[in-house]
């Protein structure tokens, strides 16, 4: 009898300790099913499980449920919430480094912004976001973004009096102000009623974001400015990620970067398709051949910018350099 009882005790004590080293982690995504990277977290979630033997599980929230994006980078810093697909643009009022991405026209394309990150311009912002918190173990491809409306906008010009929708980040305030347009910060999950009451009068996103939330039911043109072309993350609590094993750290890492490899590809099929989708639904895309009026519109923000935040030159000198 009491070699029996001290049995089940023994088991009832491995099992505590088992439970006490198994972490359950909460993931924050701001897409829906049918984007690529709700996709992609999901991936996440199951390698991270794979490569840690269950030791750590993520439960990733869809559909930002777990607040606007500002309230989970302010939740993944503090170690509320655990990891986040994060877009740079909102951190960059966070994470001052991080705006380098968000100086419009900074990327020649996305690879180019891929090589700026992989480089020192990369490990610089990188570092800088472990500092704050928020430690970016992944880079994930939010292709460019392009201005839609009820008109097109083919040059700066067409922007003036428009209301504009932006992320929050008084980079993009400054860049609309720059173009005579009135500038309008609000949460992602409001643009689509703004555009369709006519509180705003256009918004700006890459093709997967116009289709997905349904942006292009209440537009008809979208014009291809590119004028950001800005990366995402998978971000981890630094907190969290730092008081794992060396081992942990690897597999979490490892699972991060395959997980961004995959949204990438899926990136590549689905936002061409997201374009053809939102065509055949009858949206209007229109090229913009001569990109040049809008650079120049934008020599006022990088100057007001690099004139209040001179240690952010050093940053932009070494993405203009690399090729
Ligand atoms: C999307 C991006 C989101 C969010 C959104 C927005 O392209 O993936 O993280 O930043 O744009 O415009 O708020």
């Amino acid at each position: 009898m009491f070699k029996k009882r001290s049995l089940l005790l023994i088991g009832a004590l491995a099992c505590l300790s088992f439970n006490a080293s198994a972490e359950s982690w909460r993931a924050w995504n701001i897409h829906n099913d049918g984007h690529p990277n709700t996709a992609a977290m999901d991936r996440f979630s199951e390698l991270v499980n794979e490569a840690t033997s269950g030791e750590i599980t993520v439960e990733v929230f869809h559909g930002g449920v777990l607040g606007s994006q500002p309230d989970a980078l302010e939740q993944v810093r503090l170690g509320a919430i655990e990891v986040g697909n994060f877009n740079l643009g909102p951190i960059g009022p966070v994470v001052k480094e991080a705006n380098l991405v968000s100086l419009p026209f900074i990327f020649k394309s996305v690879p180019h912004m891929f090589r700026v990150l992989e480089g020192e311009a990369g490990q610089t912002i990188g570092d800088a976001m472990a500092a704050a918190g928020l430690k970016p173990l992944a880079w994930v491809d939010a292709g460019a973004r392009s201005f839609y409306s009820q008109k097109p906008i083919e040059t700066p010009a067409d922007v003036e009096g428009l209301k504009i929708r932006v992320m929050n980040n008084d980079l993009y305030t400054s860049m609309i102000s720059a173009m005579g347009g009135n500038p309008s910060p609000m949460a992602f999950s409001e643009v689509q009623q703004a555009l369709k009451t006519g509180v705003v009068d256009g918004a700006e996103n890459n093709f997967p974001s116009f289709k997905n939330v349904g942006h292009y039911e209440v537009t008809t043109h979208y014009s291809l400015s590119e004028h950001l072309i800005i990366p995402e993350c998978i971000c981890v609590n630094t907190a969290k990620f730092d008081a794992l094993s060396a081992e942990l750290q690897a597999a979490v890492r490892g699972a991060a970067e395959e997980a961004a490899l995959f949204q990438r590809e899926l990136w590549a099929v689905q936002s061409e398709q997201a374009r053809k989708d939102v065509e055949a639904a009858g949206i209007v895309v229109n090229e913009i051949a001569d990109k040049g009026p809008f650079q120049a519109a934008m020599v006022k923000v990088y100057d007001d910018y690099l004139a209040a935040n001179p240690d952010m030159a050093k940053l932009v000198e070494m993405a203009q350099a690399t090729e």
